[in-house]
Protein backbone atom coordinates (compact mmCIF):
# COMPACT_ATOMS: atom_id res chain seq x y z
CA UNK A 1 0.00 0.00 0.00
CA UNK A 2 2.39 2.84 -1.47
CA UNK A 3 1.69 5.96 0.18
CA UNK A 4 0.41 5.74 3.03
CA UNK A 5 2.40 6.98 5.97
CA UNK A 6 4.02 3.84 7.52
CA UNK A 7 3.33 3.10 11.53
CA UNK A 8 6.01 4.04 13.93
CA UNK A 9 7.61 1.36 15.67
CA UNK A 10 6.22 3.55 19.24
CA UNK A 11 3.22 4.89 19.19
CA UNK A 12 3.15 8.96 19.93
CA UNK A 13 2.34 9.29 23.85
CA UNK A 14 -0.59 11.56 23.71
CA UNK A 15 -0.11 15.05 25.75
CA UNK A 16 -2.50 14.52 28.54
CA UNK A 17 -3.25 12.85 31.88
CA UNK A 18 -6.11 10.03 32.45
CA UNK A 19 -7.08 11.81 35.69
CA UNK A 20 -10.74 10.75 35.74
CA UNK A 21 -11.85 6.51 35.33
CA UNK A 22 -14.46 7.19 37.95
CA UNK A 23 -18.39 7.02 37.73
CA UNK A 24 -19.45 11.02 38.50
CA UNK A 25 -22.58 10.78 40.78
CA UNK A 26 -23.94 13.75 42.80
CA UNK A 27 -21.20 15.71 41.98
CA UNK A 28 -18.47 13.57 42.96
CA UNK A 29 -16.35 11.01 41.95
CA UNK A 30 -17.15 7.25 43.49
CA UNK A 31 -16.50 3.61 42.42
CA UNK A 32 -19.18 1.71 40.93
CA UNK A 33 -20.92 -0.25 43.57
CA UNK A 34 -20.01 -3.53 42.73
CA UNK A 35 -16.27 -1.99 42.75
CA UNK A 36 -15.65 -3.55 39.05
CA UNK A 37 -13.68 -2.01 36.46
CA UNK A 38 -13.16 -2.60 33.04
CA UNK A 39 -10.36 -1.64 30.83
CA UNK A 40 -10.36 1.35 27.94
CA UNK A 41 -8.02 0.26 24.95
CA UNK A 42 -6.16 2.60 22.72
CA UNK A 43 -7.19 1.76 19.24
CA UNK A 44 -3.55 2.21 18.25
CA UNK A 45 -2.00 -0.87 19.75
CA UNK A 46 -4.94 -2.62 21.62
CA UNK A 47 -3.27 -1.48 24.91
CA UNK A 48 -5.09 -0.79 27.92
CA UNK A 49 -5.22 3.53 28.61
CA UNK A 50 -7.11 3.53 31.50
CA UNK A 51 -9.12 0.52 33.99
CA UNK A 52 -12.66 2.68 34.30
CA UNK A 53 -15.01 2.28 37.26
CA UNK A 54 -17.83 -0.19 35.64
CA UNK A 55 -21.16 1.39 36.44
CA UNK A 56 -24.15 -1.35 36.70
CA UNK A 57 -27.88 -1.49 37.91
CA UNK A 58 -26.98 -0.25 41.52
CA UNK A 59 -24.91 2.93 40.00
CA UNK A 60 -27.54 3.68 37.56
CA UNK A 61 -29.97 3.47 40.77
CA UNK A 62 -27.89 6.26 42.41
CA UNK A 63 -27.21 8.10 39.52
CA UNK A 64 -30.93 8.55 39.03
CA UNK A 65 -31.76 8.95 41.89
CA UNK A 66 -29.48 12.04 42.24
CA UNK A 67 -30.36 13.18 38.81
CA UNK A 68 -33.88 13.00 40.72
CA UNK A 69 -33.74 14.71 43.67
CA UNK A 70 -31.42 17.97 41.85
CA UNK A 71 -34.96 17.86 39.38
CA UNK A 72 -37.39 17.42 42.28
CA UNK A 73 -35.71 19.83 45.03
CA UNK A 74 -33.78 22.13 43.05
CA UNK A 75 -32.25 24.57 42.12
CA UNK A 76 -31.48 23.83 38.81
CA UNK A 77 -35.06 24.08 37.37
CA UNK A 78 -36.17 26.59 39.21
CA UNK A 79 -32.85 28.69 38.85
CA UNK A 80 -33.91 32.00 36.80
CA UNK A 81 -33.16 31.08 33.26
CA UNK A 82 -30.36 33.91 32.95
CA UNK A 83 -28.86 32.19 35.41
CA UNK A 84 -28.49 28.35 33.93
CA UNK A 85 -27.65 30.57 30.61
CA UNK A 86 -24.30 32.09 32.36
CA UNK A 87 -23.00 28.38 33.99
CA UNK A 88 -23.59 27.04 30.53
CA UNK A 89 -21.60 29.97 28.56
CA UNK A 90 -18.62 29.31 31.89
CA UNK A 91 -18.57 25.66 30.27
CA UNK A 92 -18.29 26.90 26.99
CA UNK A 93 -15.41 28.89 27.68
CA UNK A 94 -13.76 26.12 30.51
CA UNK A 95 -13.80 23.71 27.25
CA UNK A 96 -11.96 26.11 24.61
CA UNK A 97 -9.44 26.41 28.21
CA UNK A 98 -8.97 22.55 27.78
CA UNK A 99 -9.15 21.83 24.75
CA UNK A 100 -6.04 20.44 24.12
CA UNK A 101 -6.25 17.99 26.63
CA UNK A 102 -9.88 17.33 25.23
CA UNK A 103 -8.96 16.53 22.01
CA UNK A 104 -6.23 14.14 23.00
CA UNK A 105 -8.23 12.13 25.04
CA UNK A 106 -10.65 11.89 22.38
CA UNK A 107 -8.06 10.98 20.07
CA UNK A 108 -6.37 8.50 22.06
CA UNK A 109 -9.63 6.41 23.19
CA UNK A 110 -11.41 6.84 20.02
CA UNK A 111 -8.56 6.63 17.42
CA UNK A 112 -9.82 9.25 15.48
CA UNK A 113 -7.78 12.15 13.91
CA UNK A 114 -6.14 15.06 16.56
CA UNK A 115 -6.85 17.25 14.01
CA UNK A 116 -10.32 16.59 13.10
CA UNK A 117 -10.45 16.69 17.12
CA UNK A 118 -8.97 19.56 17.76
CA UNK A 119 -9.68 21.98 14.95
CA UNK A 120 -13.32 20.23 13.84
CA UNK A 121 -14.85 19.01 17.21
CA UNK A 122 -13.97 20.96 19.74
CA UNK A 123 -14.89 24.03 18.25
CA UNK A 124 -18.60 22.53 17.43
CA UNK A 125 -18.58 21.32 21.03
CA UNK A 126 -17.84 24.35 22.21
CA UNK A 127 -20.24 25.87 19.80
CA UNK A 128 -22.74 23.95 19.90
CA UNK A 129 -23.00 24.55 24.15
CA UNK A 130 -23.23 28.33 23.16
CA UNK A 131 -26.12 27.99 21.11
CA UNK A 132 -28.13 26.23 23.27
CA UNK A 133 -26.81 28.53 26.58
CA UNK A 134 -28.79 31.22 24.24
CA UNK A 135 -31.51 29.20 24.85
CA UNK A 136 -33.43 29.29 28.43
CA UNK A 137 -34.05 32.85 28.15
CA UNK A 138 -35.99 32.63 25.25
CA UNK A 139 -37.82 29.74 25.87
CA UNK A 140 -41.38 30.88 25.69
CA UNK A 141 -44.87 29.20 26.07
CA UNK A 142 -47.71 30.34 23.51
CA UNK A 143 -51.53 30.99 23.63
CA UNK A 144 -54.33 29.04 21.79
CA UNK A 145 -56.87 30.69 20.80
CA UNK A 146 -60.57 29.46 22.19
CA UNK A 147 -64.32 29.47 21.71
CA UNK A 148 -65.85 31.50 24.54
CA UNK A 149 -65.04 33.24 27.24
CA UNK A 150 -61.42 30.58 28.09
CA UNK A 151 -58.28 32.03 27.98
CA UNK A 152 -55.57 29.22 27.14
CA UNK A 153 -51.65 29.16 27.61
CA UNK A 154 -49.53 26.53 26.75
CA UNK A 155 -46.24 26.49 29.56
CA UNK A 156 -43.11 25.04 28.11
CA UNK A 157 -41.72 23.00 31.18
CA UNK A 158 -38.53 20.61 31.46
CA UNK A 159 -39.48 16.69 31.19
CA UNK A 160 -37.80 15.67 34.75
CA UNK A 161 -34.94 13.29 34.85
CA UNK A 162 -33.34 12.66 30.89
CA UNK A 163 -31.75 9.02 30.62
CA UNK A 164 -29.05 9.91 27.31
CA UNK A 165 -26.99 6.95 26.19
CA UNK A 166 -24.44 7.54 23.17
CA UNK A 167 -22.19 5.82 21.11
CA UNK A 168 -18.52 5.85 20.81
CA UNK A 169 -17.74 7.43 17.26
CA UNK A 170 -17.90 11.18 18.00
CA UNK A 171 -18.02 10.79 22.50
CA UNK A 172 -17.84 14.58 22.75
CA UNK A 173 -20.35 15.65 20.18
CA UNK A 174 -22.91 13.70 21.35
CA UNK A 175 -22.40 14.52 24.71
CA UNK A 176 -22.97 18.37 23.68
CA UNK A 177 -26.03 17.02 21.19
CA UNK A 178 -27.42 15.38 24.19
CA UNK A 179 -26.44 17.61 27.14
CA UNK A 180 -27.06 21.14 25.70
CA UNK A 181 -30.48 21.10 25.17
CA UNK A 182 -31.65 18.69 27.96
CA UNK A 183 -29.52 21.63 30.38
CA UNK A 184 -30.86 24.54 28.75
CA UNK A 185 -34.53 23.27 29.01
CA UNK A 186 -34.42 22.91 32.78
CA UNK A 187 -33.83 18.77 32.85
CA UNK A 188 -31.62 16.62 35.23
CA UNK A 189 -29.49 14.36 33.32
CA UNK A 190 -28.01 10.75 33.44
CA UNK A 191 -25.52 9.91 30.82
CA UNK A 192 -24.18 6.78 29.90
CA UNK A 193 -20.92 6.76 28.13
CA UNK A 194 -20.26 4.33 25.44
CA UNK A 195 -18.07 1.10 26.79
CA UNK A 196 -15.20 2.05 23.95
CA UNK A 197 -14.88 5.94 24.62
CA UNK A 198 -15.32 6.87 28.43
CA UNK A 199 -12.78 9.31 29.27
CA UNK A 200 -13.64 12.75 27.27
CA UNK A 201 -17.12 12.69 28.86
CA UNK A 202 -15.96 12.70 32.67
CA UNK A 203 -13.41 15.01 31.94
CA UNK A 204 -15.90 17.64 30.25
CA UNK A 205 -18.63 16.72 32.97
CA UNK A 206 -16.16 17.80 35.53
CA UNK A 207 -15.30 20.79 33.47
CA UNK A 208 -19.20 21.77 34.07
CA UNK A 209 -19.58 21.50 37.87
CA UNK A 210 -16.21 24.16 37.72
CA UNK A 211 -18.40 26.41 35.72
CA UNK A 212 -21.18 26.42 38.17
CA UNK A 213 -23.41 23.61 37.40
CA UNK A 214 -24.73 21.97 40.89
CA UNK A 215 -24.57 18.45 41.98
CA UNK A 216 -26.76 15.98 40.44
CA UNK A 217 -27.50 17.61 37.68
CA UNK A 218 -25.05 15.91 35.17
CA UNK A 219 -24.64 12.66 36.38
CA UNK A 220 -22.22 10.35 34.20
CA UNK A 221 -21.85 6.59 34.21
CA UNK A 222 -19.50 4.25 32.27
CA UNK A 223 -20.48 1.05 31.78
CA UNK A 224 -21.93 -1.57 29.22
CA UNK A 225 -24.70 -1.61 27.27
CA UNK A 226 -26.49 -4.74 28.08
CA UNK A 227 -26.28 -4.19 31.95
CA UNK A 228 -26.13 0.16 32.72
CA UNK A 229 -27.59 1.14 29.60
CA UNK A 230 -30.49 -1.39 29.77
CA UNK A 231 -31.19 -0.23 33.55
CA UNK A 232 -31.36 3.43 32.53
CA UNK A 233 -33.56 2.84 29.08
CA UNK A 234 -36.27 0.87 32.14
CA UNK A 235 -35.93 2.92 34.54
CA UNK A 236 -39.01 4.35 36.30
CA UNK A 237 -38.03 7.29 37.55
CA UNK A 238 -35.99 8.27 34.49
CA UNK A 239 -38.38 10.37 32.13
CA UNK A 240 -36.98 10.93 28.96
CA UNK A 241 -34.71 8.60 26.67
CA UNK A 242 -32.73 10.08 24.27
CA UNK A 243 -30.52 7.27 22.54
CA UNK A 244 -27.59 7.31 19.67
CA UNK A 245 -26.34 3.86 18.47
CA UNK A 246 -27.52 0.79 15.76
CA UNK A 247 -30.80 0.38 14.78
CA UNK A 248 -30.64 -3.04 16.63
CA UNK A 249 -29.80 -1.74 19.63
CA UNK A 250 -32.61 1.06 19.39
CA UNK A 251 -35.70 -1.33 19.12
CA UNK A 252 -33.99 -2.93 22.24
CA UNK A 253 -33.92 0.80 24.37
CA UNK A 254 -37.29 1.30 22.75
CA UNK A 255 -39.00 -1.68 23.75
CA UNK A 256 -37.53 -1.15 27.59
CA UNK A 257 -38.68 2.45 27.58
CA UNK A 258 -42.36 1.00 26.66
CA UNK A 259 -42.30 -1.74 29.00
CA UNK A 260 -41.02 0.17 32.04
CA UNK A 261 -42.72 3.87 32.03
CA UNK A 262 -43.80 4.69 28.81
CA UNK A 263 -40.76 7.18 28.72
CA UNK A 264 -40.87 9.41 25.31
CA UNK A 265 -37.66 8.23 22.95
CA UNK A 266 -36.05 9.85 20.17
CA UNK A 267 -33.75 7.61 18.34
CA UNK A 268 -30.71 8.38 16.17
CA UNK A 269 -29.71 4.73 14.59
CA UNK A 270 -27.72 3.79 11.66
CA UNK A 271 -28.05 4.32 7.79
CA UNK A 272 -26.59 3.69 4.47
CA UNK A 273 -26.94 6.67 2.82
CA UNK A 274 -26.87 6.88 -0.84
CA UNK A 275 -24.65 9.80 -2.78
CA UNK A 276 -25.53 10.41 -6.10
CA UNK A 277 -22.90 11.88 -8.64
CA UNK A 278 -25.12 13.01 -12.02
CA UNK A 279 -23.63 13.12 -15.50
CA UNK A 280 -23.28 16.87 -15.21
CA UNK A 281 -21.01 17.25 -11.89
CA UNK A 282 -17.94 18.58 -11.42
CA UNK A 283 -15.85 15.05 -11.55
CA UNK A 284 -12.64 16.30 -9.50
CA UNK A 285 -15.10 17.70 -6.88
CA UNK A 286 -17.44 15.36 -6.63
CA UNK A 287 -14.79 12.59 -6.38
CA UNK A 288 -13.17 14.57 -3.25
CA UNK A 289 -16.48 14.83 -1.50
CA UNK A 290 -17.79 11.51 -1.51
CA UNK A 291 -14.21 10.24 -0.25
CA UNK A 292 -14.81 12.42 2.72
CA UNK A 293 -18.64 11.80 2.74
CA UNK A 294 -16.91 7.62 3.30
CA UNK A 295 -14.24 7.88 4.94
CA UNK A 296 -14.48 10.83 7.02
CA UNK A 297 -14.15 9.23 10.70
CA UNK A 298 -12.55 5.85 9.46
CA UNK A 299 -15.72 5.48 7.93
CA UNK A 300 -17.51 5.55 11.33
CA UNK A 301 -20.36 7.83 10.81
CA UNK A 302 -23.95 7.39 10.92
CA UNK A 303 -24.74 9.44 7.97
CA UNK A 304 -21.73 7.98 6.03
CA UNK A 305 -22.20 7.94 2.17
CA UNK A 306 -21.81 4.38 1.65
CA UNK A 307 -23.64 3.53 -1.68
CA UNK A 308 -22.00 5.74 -4.34
CA UNK A 309 -24.49 5.90 -7.70
CA UNK A 310 -22.43 7.59 -10.17
CA UNK A 311 -24.18 8.18 -13.65
CA UNK A 312 -22.85 5.53 -16.52
CA UNK A 313 -21.23 8.42 -18.73
CA UNK A 314 -18.98 9.69 -15.95
CA UNK A 315 -18.71 5.67 -14.13
CA UNK A 316 -14.98 4.92 -15.34
CA UNK A 317 -13.33 8.29 -15.04
CA UNK A 318 -15.19 8.54 -11.23
CA UNK A 319 -14.01 4.90 -10.33
CA UNK A 320 -10.17 5.37 -11.53
CA UNK A 321 -10.04 9.18 -9.89
CA UNK A 322 -11.84 7.54 -6.24
CA UNK A 323 -9.28 4.72 -6.21
CA UNK A 324 -6.29 7.26 -6.85
CA UNK A 325 -7.86 9.48 -4.29
CA UNK A 326 -7.99 6.67 -1.49
CA UNK A 327 -4.64 5.32 -2.91
CA UNK A 328 -3.32 8.95 -1.66
CA UNK A 329 -5.28 8.46 1.48
CA UNK A 330 -2.94 9.03 4.57
CA UNK A 331 -2.95 6.55 7.22
CA UNK A 332 -0.86 6.55 10.45
CA UNK A 333 -0.62 7.00 13.86
CA UNK A 334 -3.83 9.84 14.30
CA UNK A 335 -1.70 11.83 16.57
CA UNK A 336 0.84 12.34 13.73
CA UNK A 337 0.36 15.72 11.68
CA UNK A 338 -1.28 15.29 7.96
CA UNK A 339 -3.06 11.41 8.97
CA UNK A 340 -5.81 11.56 7.64
CA UNK A 341 -7.31 8.26 9.00
CA UNK A 342 -6.52 6.29 12.28
CA UNK A 343 -7.45 3.07 13.31
CA UNK A 344 -11.25 1.93 13.79
CA UNK A 345 -12.48 2.04 17.03
CA UNK A 346 -11.86 -2.05 18.62
CA UNK A 347 -11.32 -5.36 17.44
CA UNK A 348 -14.73 -5.98 16.86
CA UNK A 349 -15.60 -3.09 14.26
CA UNK A 350 -12.58 -4.21 12.98
CA UNK A 351 -13.36 -7.77 12.42
CA UNK A 352 -16.58 -6.62 10.77
CA UNK A 353 -15.77 -4.37 8.39
CA UNK A 354 -12.66 -7.50 7.22
CA UNK A 355 -15.86 -9.56 6.94
CA UNK A 356 -17.65 -6.99 5.13
CA UNK A 357 -14.81 -6.56 2.71
CA UNK A 358 -14.49 -10.54 2.18
CA UNK A 359 -18.56 -10.36 1.57
CA UNK A 360 -17.87 -7.89 -1.29
CA UNK A 361 -15.45 -9.65 -3.00
CA UNK A 362 -17.40 -13.61 -2.37
CA UNK A 363 -20.22 -11.53 -3.59
CA UNK A 364 -18.35 -10.62 -7.27
CA UNK A 365 -17.65 -6.91 -6.62
CA UNK A 366 -14.41 -5.49 -7.73
CA UNK A 367 -11.95 -4.88 -5.41
CA UNK A 368 -10.13 -1.56 -6.74
CA UNK A 369 -7.55 -0.89 -3.60
CA UNK A 370 -7.35 -1.78 -0.51
CA UNK A 371 -8.92 -4.99 1.69
CA UNK A 372 -6.64 -5.47 3.85
CA UNK A 373 -5.31 -4.19 7.63
CA UNK A 374 -2.88 -2.06 7.92
CA UNK A 375 0.10 -2.05 9.85
CA UNK A 376 0.77 -5.15 12.56
CA UNK A 377 -0.89 -3.63 15.37
CA UNK A 378 -3.77 -1.79 16.15
CA UNK A 379 -7.12 -1.80 14.67
CA UNK A 380 -5.98 0.05 11.24
CA UNK A 381 -7.90 -0.77 7.92
CA UNK A 382 -6.64 0.07 4.41
CA UNK A 383 -8.67 2.67 2.16
CA UNK A 384 -10.85 0.25 0.27
CA UNK A 385 -12.83 0.87 -2.90
CA UNK A 386 -15.30 -1.68 -4.53
CA UNK A 387 -16.64 -1.13 -8.06
CA UNK A 388 -19.54 -2.49 -10.11
CA UNK A 389 -21.61 -3.21 -6.44
CA UNK A 390 -24.86 -4.39 -7.29
CA UNK A 391 -28.12 -3.28 -5.02
CA UNK A 392 -28.36 -6.72 -3.50
CA UNK A 393 -25.27 -7.38 -2.17
CA UNK A 394 -24.67 -7.43 1.90
CA UNK A 395 -22.24 -4.79 1.27
CA UNK A 396 -24.51 -1.90 -0.48
CA UNK A 397 -27.16 -3.25 2.14
CA UNK A 398 -26.15 -3.49 5.48
CA UNK A 399 -23.99 -0.38 7.48
CA UNK A 400 -20.06 -1.58 7.16
CA UNK A 401 -18.69 1.84 9.44
CA UNK A 402 -15.61 1.77 7.76
CA UNK A 403 -13.52 2.96 5.14
CA UNK A 404 -15.09 0.92 2.44
CA UNK A 405 -16.48 3.09 -0.55
CA UNK A 406 -18.75 1.16 -2.57
CA UNK A 407 -19.28 2.42 -6.23
CA UNK A 408 -22.80 1.24 -8.33
CA UNK A 409 -23.76 2.74 -11.44
CA UNK A 410 -27.04 4.12 -12.73
CA UNK A 411 -28.44 4.89 -16.01
CA UNK A 412 -31.12 7.29 -15.56
CA UNK A 413 -32.87 9.40 -12.96
CA UNK A 414 -36.11 7.81 -11.88
CA UNK A 415 -34.06 4.65 -11.42
CA UNK A 416 -31.68 6.08 -8.96
CA UNK A 417 -33.98 7.78 -6.84
CA UNK A 418 -36.05 4.09 -6.81
CA UNK A 419 -32.52 2.57 -6.41
CA UNK A 420 -31.51 4.67 -3.16
CA UNK A 421 -34.91 4.81 -1.22
CA UNK A 422 -35.08 0.90 -1.26
CA UNK A 423 -33.32 0.50 1.88
CA UNK A 424 -34.73 -0.03 5.40
CA UNK A 425 -32.55 3.56 6.64
CA UNK A 426 -33.41 7.53 5.49
CA UNK A 427 -30.46 9.26 7.64
CA UNK A 428 -28.75 11.08 4.81
CA UNK A 429 -28.68 11.39 1.45
CA UNK A 430 -26.59 13.19 -1.25
CA UNK A 431 -26.36 14.89 -4.64
CA UNK A 432 -23.93 16.33 -6.98
CA UNK A 433 -25.46 18.03 -10.40
CA UNK A 434 -25.38 21.80 -11.44
CA UNK A 435 -28.81 20.78 -12.91
CA UNK A 436 -31.11 22.45 -10.46
CA UNK A 437 -34.04 20.91 -11.89
CA UNK A 438 -32.30 17.27 -11.30
CA UNK A 439 -31.41 18.63 -7.53
CA UNK A 440 -35.04 20.19 -7.18
CA UNK A 441 -36.39 16.53 -7.80
CA UNK A 442 -33.84 14.25 -6.15
CA UNK A 443 -33.87 16.05 -3.06
CA UNK A 444 -38.28 15.87 -2.90
CA UNK A 445 -37.88 12.76 -3.98
CA UNK A 446 -35.10 11.26 -1.68
CA UNK A 447 -36.28 9.66 1.80
CA UNK A 448 -34.26 10.85 3.95
CA UNK A 449 -33.45 13.31 7.18
CA UNK A 450 -31.08 15.09 5.51
CA UNK A 451 -29.82 15.83 1.92
CA UNK A 452 -26.57 17.58 0.84
CA UNK A 453 -26.73 18.72 -2.45
CA UNK A 454 -23.26 19.21 -4.09
CA UNK A 455 -22.24 18.26 -0.13
CA UNK A 456 -22.37 16.41 2.79
CA UNK A 457 -21.68 15.94 6.29
CA UNK A 458 -22.78 19.80 6.86
CA UNK A 459 -23.70 20.46 10.23
CA UNK A 460 -24.34 23.15 12.45
CA UNK A 461 -25.55 23.90 16.01
CA UNK A 462 -28.98 25.58 14.16
CA UNK A 463 -29.09 22.42 11.93
CA UNK A 464 -31.91 19.97 12.83
CA UNK A 465 -30.24 15.99 12.37
CA UNK A 466 -32.40 12.96 12.20
CA UNK A 467 -33.63 9.78 10.29
CA UNK A 468 -36.62 8.57 8.32
CA UNK A 469 -37.34 5.12 8.85
CA UNK A 470 -35.07 2.80 10.56
CA UNK A 471 -32.72 5.81 10.92
CA UNK A 472 -34.51 6.81 13.87
CA UNK A 473 -37.34 9.00 15.36
CA UNK A 474 -37.05 12.41 16.62
CA UNK A 475 -34.61 15.41 15.55
CA UNK A 476 -31.67 16.51 17.49
CA UNK A 477 -29.98 20.08 17.12
CA UNK A 478 -31.66 23.05 16.86
CA UNK A 479 -34.86 23.64 18.43
CA UNK A 480 -35.94 20.80 17.56
CA UNK A 481 -34.00 19.07 20.54
CA UNK A 482 -35.65 21.48 22.93
CA UNK A 483 -39.10 20.35 22.22
CA UNK A 484 -37.99 16.31 22.82
CA UNK A 485 -36.64 17.79 26.03
CA UNK A 486 -39.79 19.27 27.20
CA UNK A 487 -43.20 19.06 28.01
CA UNK A 488 -46.27 21.44 27.36
CA UNK A 489 -49.06 22.14 30.18
CA UNK A 490 -52.20 23.33 29.11
CA UNK A 491 -53.38 26.43 31.52
CA UNK A 492 -57.18 26.62 30.88
CA UNK A 493 -58.76 29.30 32.97
CA UNK A 494 -62.08 31.62 32.69
O1 LIG B 1 -23.63 -0.08 18.91
P1 LIG B 1 -24.69 -0.07 20.11
P2 LIG B 1 -22.20 -0.82 18.85
C1 LIG B 1 -23.76 1.06 14.45
C2 LIG B 1 -22.60 0.67 13.56
C3 LIG B 1 -21.83 -0.26 14.43
C4 LIG B 1 -22.96 -0.99 15.13
C5 LIG B 1 -22.61 -1.65 16.42
O2 LIG B 1 -23.06 -0.01 12.44
O3 LIG B 1 -21.03 -1.13 13.69
O4 LIG B 1 -23.90 0.03 15.38
O5 LIG B 1 -21.93 -0.76 17.30
C6 LIG B 1 -25.39 1.07 24.38
N1 LIG B 1 -29.49 -1.31 26.38
N2 LIG B 1 -23.55 2.31 15.16
O6 LIG B 1 -22.32 -2.23 19.28
O7 LIG B 1 -24.79 -1.41 20.73
C7 LIG B 1 -23.89 0.93 24.28
O8 LIG B 1 -23.31 0.65 25.55
C8 LIG B 1 -29.12 -0.02 26.48
C9 LIG B 1 -24.19 3.47 14.63
O9 LIG B 1 -21.20 0.01 19.54
O10 LIG B 1 -25.93 0.49 19.53
C10 LIG B 1 -23.51 2.29 23.72
O11 LIG B 1 -23.49 3.25 24.76
N3 LIG B 1 -28.01 0.45 25.89
C11 LIG B 1 -24.17 4.59 15.57
C12 LIG B 1 -24.67 2.59 22.76
O12 LIG B 1 -25.74 1.76 23.19
C13 LIG B 1 -27.27 -0.39 25.15
C14 LIG B 1 -23.01 4.76 16.45
C15 LIG B 1 -24.38 2.28 21.29
O13 LIG B 1 -24.04 0.94 21.17
C16 LIG B 1 -27.63 -1.74 25.00
C17 LIG B 1 -22.48 3.50 16.94
C18 LIG B 1 -28.79 -2.20 25.66
N4 LIG B 1 -29.20 -3.47 25.59
C19 LIG B 1 -22.74 2.36 16.26
N5 LIG B 1 -26.70 -2.34 24.22
C20 LIG B 1 -24.69 5.90 15.07
N6 LIG B 1 -26.01 6.01 14.91
O14 LIG B 1 -23.94 6.86 14.90
C21 LIG B 1 -25.79 -1.40 23.89
N7 LIG B 1 -26.12 -0.22 24.45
Amino acid sequence: FSTAVALEEQPIVPLVQVNHTQLLINGQFVEAASGKTFPTLDPRTGEVIAHVAEGDVEDIDRAVAAARKAFDEGPWPRMSAYERSRIMYRFADLLEKHSDELAALEVWDNGKTYEQAAKAELPMVARLFRYYAGWPDKIHGLTAPADGPHHVQILHEPIGVAGQIIPWNFPLLMFAWKVGPALACGNTIVLKTAEQTPLSALYAAKLFHEAGLPDGVLNVVSGFGPTAGAALASHMEVDKLAFTGSTDTGKIVLGLASKSNLKPVTLELGGKSPFIICEDADIDEAVEVAHFALFFNQGQCCCAGSRTYVHERVYDEFVAKAKERARRRVVGDPFKQGVEQGPQIDSEQYEKILKYIKHGIEAGANLEIGGERFGQKGFYIQPTVFSDVQDDMVIAKEEIFGPVQSILKFKDYNEVIKRANSTRYGLAAGVFTKNIDTANTMMRALKAGTVWINCFDVFDAAIPFGGYKMSGQGREKDNKSLAVFSTYKLLVYV
